[in-house]
């Protein structure tokens, strides 16, 4: 297949690129590079160097003389790159990863949440209109979020819901009720492409994802030169990446409230075999396919507890800090998100094991001298944006 990769320089983008390149595909990946600028925005960085996409792709190619094609661009700001793209590429898949993906980073400040919109809405209907404009037979994967549903008190189910009311019947949309602006700005892409399926005939998977952990992929094996982006701040890094380096350090896991906040979870490596998948058993044209992208649910406590029992083999004496919570989310709710789809399809879970976060955790130690304290601690609440000590800055006029 020809796959076109949107966001290729991120913590999924460039695994995929690889995963799909290793298996034969052509594959190229697109990145603005924009990422790197809000980490410096908000002052963080990755726990270990991450090459440039390019650097990767060229070494990749030494490695393996598979070739990884790299576009930098803006398909937010420049439509016209993803007409020149699909138009001269025409790929069987464009999997549209090229989003602001943090929740906290949406609920900074009015620019940060205005950017984050536009950037991710904008962009989303650019992939659109560029679709219907030049290669109307592509199947659009896109990476939607489980945030998106929120945590209603009725079963989640695979996007869409038949709903009785008066006596008649429809099958519609599942209601969402988002955790952020961030989750807000999925819900608005997953509204537009079901529309655009609509009245366009659009084929389109719409990967709602789960909290996504892990470090690595079967092939980035050991190598530095290929690493993705790992993060542990408050603002890209992820609960359960973050616990784990905080054990590194010695500093307490920051459990956000009671900590009985649950979600669904998937390991790094389940995430390219669901995009895998999906990819291999497309959408029909006309369809807006929805899958609930992820393999088990925890809630923060049971992951606290997780990461402090294997923090005991490595002779780490891990405190669990129960902070308030900066968020506005129900800490003790109803969780129950339907996720047949993917099975069906396929997908053999990697669960997460006591030798899972013990491989994350050696990783973490040895790195353990760059984690910088900034971020450690949450700087972002949903009342009042990023506190007086964080960044209170303009973000990207
Ligand atoms: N949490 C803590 N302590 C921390 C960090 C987070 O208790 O130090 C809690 C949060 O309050 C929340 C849960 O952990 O209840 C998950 O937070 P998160 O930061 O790991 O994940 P979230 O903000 O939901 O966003 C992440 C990705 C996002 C993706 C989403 C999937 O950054 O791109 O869409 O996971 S989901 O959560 O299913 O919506």
């Amino acid at each position: 297949m020809r796959i076109c990769i949107l966001g290729g320089d991120g913590y999924l983008g460039w695994p995929t690129a690889m995963h799909f390149s290793a298996r034969g595909h052509e594959v190229v990946a697109v990145d603005s590079m924009v990422k790197r600028y809000w980490e410096a925005v908000v002052d963080v960085a990755p726990l270990e160097p991450t090459p440039l996409l390019q650097g990767r792709a060229a070494h990749w190619y030494k490695k393996t003389g598979k070739v990884v094609e790299v576009v930098i661009g803006d398909i937010a700001t420049d439509p016209g790159l993803l007409h020149r793209l699909f138009r001269d590429y025409q790929p069987d898949v464009i999997v549209h990863y090229a989003e602001q993906p943090s929740a906290p980073y949406s609920m900074m400040n009015q620019n940060a949440a205005i950017h984050t919109q536009q950037n991710n809405i904008i962009g989303n209907l650019n992939v659109m209109f560029a679709m219907h404009d030049y290669c109307p037979q592509a199947h659009l994967i896109k990476l939607g979020t489980m945030g998106e549903y929120g945590t209603p008190n009725i079963d989640i189910e695979e996007g869409w819901i038949e709903i009785e009311h008066k006596g008649r019947k429809d099958r519609m949309l599942y209601p969402k009720k988002a955790h952020s602006l961030y989750h807000l700005s999925k819900v608005a892409d997953s509204n537009n492409l079901e529309f655009g399926c609509r009245i366009w005939n659009l084929a389109v998977t719409d990967l709602n994802q789960g909290v996504v952990y892990g470090i690595d992929t079967l092939e980035m094996g050991k190598d530095p030169e290929l690493r993705t982006s790992f993060h542990y701040d408050d603002i890209f890094g992820t609960v359960l990446n973050r616990f784990v380096v905080q054990a590194a350090v010695g500093s307490p896991l920051t459990v956000y409230g009671n900590g009985g906040q649950t979600r669904g979870y998937l390991n790094i490596q389940d995430t390219l075999q669901c995009v895998e998948l999906a990819a291999l058993h497309p959408a029909k044209a006309g369809e807006f396919r929805v899958f609930n992208q992820f393999t088990e649910q925890f809630s923060i406590m049971d992951l606290a507890k997780k990461v402090q029992k294997v923090s005991l083999l490595y002779d780490l004496d891990v405190t669990i800090s129960h902070l308030p919570n900066p968020r506005e989310e129900m800490e003790q709710h109803y969780y129950h998100a339907i996720h047949t789809g993917l099975p069906e399809l396929g997908l053999q879970p990697h669960h997460l094991t006591d030798e899972v976060i013990a491989h994350m955790l050696d990783r973490a130690i040895c790195a353990k001298e760059t984690v910088r304290s900034v971020g450690l601690l949450p700087r972002v609440t949903w009342k009042h944006g990023m506190d007086d000590k964080g960044i209170t800055g303009v973000v990207r006029e």
